[in-house]
């Protein structure tokens, strides 16, 4: 079979500074695929060679790739062994991307220091500085992300707590932004004098349970918020973003996460245009809707008959496992090993890190839109842990958390003085990148168990599913991390801080009613 449409570069044992070209993964089976700083060379793999290999000059980066290579396996720093040979747009930003990462996963890219497994330690001082400062006065350009506005506290307030630091100066500033941007109506808009919408609504609770407190859970009006999700809800069990607008998963989630922490009943508004005697619940043909979303790929859309995506896959199971236990609620509306099969597509090999989807490129905020979904599936597949099964039931990881994991340090962290964490290495980093890039971390770093309740009617009724889960540190598997990296754990439904959600939760419910 002929693949090859270019000579190959081969037997060459000086860093040529020729790249990785197509042609080469037709001799992977004989080659090795050596990196050097200007681009990835082949070549032969013989005891010659390897003799060759070990003397050359300290100091080069074949040298300093060959000090790396024992603690680097070869999946992160060579081609990959299996691929289709069709050219295409999307094949060629693959291997351009493929290019763009090796040298920072293989350790030699320059003025990047690398630790005992082979990868850069955590930046953490410079990411918070970085996040402090989208909290301050932004650039005059932002004036267009305006609607947005909420989206960038929640990222820069999630994240420094991801980090360990201390946010309670902000509590006041959250609070002023945010009470005037309340509608009467009910839900919150972007900015002043914008309409409701469930994007900012979701971030606007999510920070207020994570500055916290009486203050500033009280500036939420629940009843008003209980009213609009009824005009929200439709008919086939799904929500529109905002009265009027468009119907997707997001709304699913956000609905369902915003119902649940506020601890809102469940019971839909008799004015709600979805309600009917056989139609009376927020919850009302909500998993069914999002079993309508699941493709034939395994993943989600935004809604049915569309393209599967990460971010729609996390919203899904997250949505549904605040329905119900994850062991019950997802087989019970999905098709687990066709989600199984699509999410394990997801993850690339060398880059280690996540695609949103097919045939798309890594990203590191799929380390949380994708990476996000293995708890929750893990939990599926394991089943609940009580004190009598606990420990028992535990499997290995069903994806590479060391692949994740060098994907996050090696080619996410912005090693410059600006600091922030990012999409690859070629894009600048930003506060979203950094928060999901770093609940990514956290998720691949900790191992989350889903516990039995003790009484099973209570849970339907009240929503109590999502408050079961306790962490772990990973203890199965090798870590290729400093102890000094590890990250704090985020509640794996809801994206705040292990306990934050449990909190702003039990606030509500000990009030009662409105
Ligand atoms: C494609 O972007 C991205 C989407 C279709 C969905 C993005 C949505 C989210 C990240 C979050 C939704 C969740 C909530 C809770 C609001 P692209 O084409 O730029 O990226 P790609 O090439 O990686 O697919
Ligand atoms: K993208």
């Amino acid at each position: 079979v002929i693949f090859n449409k270019r000579k190959m570069n081969s037997n060459s044992s000086s860093a040529s500074s020729s790249n990785f070209d197509r042609a080469s993964y037709t001799e992977q089976q004989q080659t090795q695929v050596l990196p050097s700083r200007s681009g990835f060379v082949i070549e032969e793999v013989n005891s010659e060679n390897e003799a060759e290999f070990g003397s050359v000059a300290s100091g080069s980066p074949i040298a300093m790739a060959a000090a790396t290579e024992s603690m680097i396996p070869n999946l992160f720093t060579t081609l990959p062994p299996i691929r289709d040979f069709l050219d295409t747009g999307s094949s060629q930003i693959q291997d351009q991307t493929i290019q763009e990462c090796l040298p920072f996963l293989a350790g030699i890219e320059e003025d990047v220091k690398t630790n005992a497994y082979g990868v850069p330690n955590l930046d953490r001082k410079r990411h918070i500085h970085f996040l402090h400062k989208t909290l301050a006065r932004l650039p005059a350009g932002y004036v267009a992300a305006d609607a947005s506005r909420p989206w960038m506290f929640y990222w820069a307030l999630n994240g420094l707590r991801t980090m360990g630091e201390e946010i309670s100066d902000y509590r006041e500033r959250v609070i002023s932004t945010i009470s005037p941007i309340q509608n009467s109506t009910g839900g919150f808009g972007g900015g002043n004098g914008q309409a409701s919408h469930l994007a900012p609504t979701y971030a606007i609770i999510l920070s207020l349970a994570l500055v916290g407190g009486k203050e500033a859970l009280e500036v939420i009006d629940r009843k008003a918020m209980w009213k609009w999700l009824g005009a929200l809800k439709q008919k086939d069990g799904s929500f529109q973003m905002s009265v009027g607008g468009e119907v997707d998963m997001r709304g699913a989630y956000c609905a369902t996460v915003i119902i649940s922490l506020l601890d809102l009943p469940l019971e839909l508004p008799k004015d709600s245009s979805a309600w009917s005697p056989e139609h009376t619940s927020f919850l009302s043909g909500l998993p069914e809707w999002v079993a309508r979303c699941q493709t034939f790929e395994g993943g989600f859309s935004s809604r049915p008959d569309a393209e599967a995506h990460g971010a729609y896959a996390f919203c899904a199971l997250g949505c549904l496992c605040i329905i119900g236990d994850p062991h019950v609620v997802i087989p019970k509306y999905l098709d687990v090993p066709r989600l199984i099969s699509w999410l394990s597509a997801r993850q690339y090999a060398p880059e280690g890190g996540f695609s949103g989807r097919t045939n798309k490129l890594v990203d590191g905020c799929y380390s949380h839109w994708v990476g996000g979904c293995w708890p929750l599936l893990e939990a599926c597949l394991e089943g609940p842990s009580s004190p009598t099964t606990s420990n028992t039931n535990l499997s290995n990881s069903i994806y590479s958390r060391e692949g994740l994991i060098r994907y996050i340090l090696c080619c996410c962290q912005d090693q410059s003085k600006r600091g922030g964490l990012r999409d690859k290495p070629s894009h600048s980093s930003d506060s979203y990148h950094t928060c999901y890039v770093l609940a990514g971390l956290s998720s691949a770093q900790h191992k989350w168990r889903f516990n039995l309740s003790e009484s099973k009617s209570e849970q339907v009724e009240n929503l109590t599913s999502a408050y079961q889960w306790t962490s772990e540190v990973m203890t199965e598997e090798p870590q290729i991390f400093d102890e000094e990296d590890r990250v704090k754990t985020l509640h794996p439904v809801f994206v705040i801080p292990e306990g934050v959600a449990e909190e702003t939760r039990a606030y509500f419910a000990s009030k009662g009613g409105f």
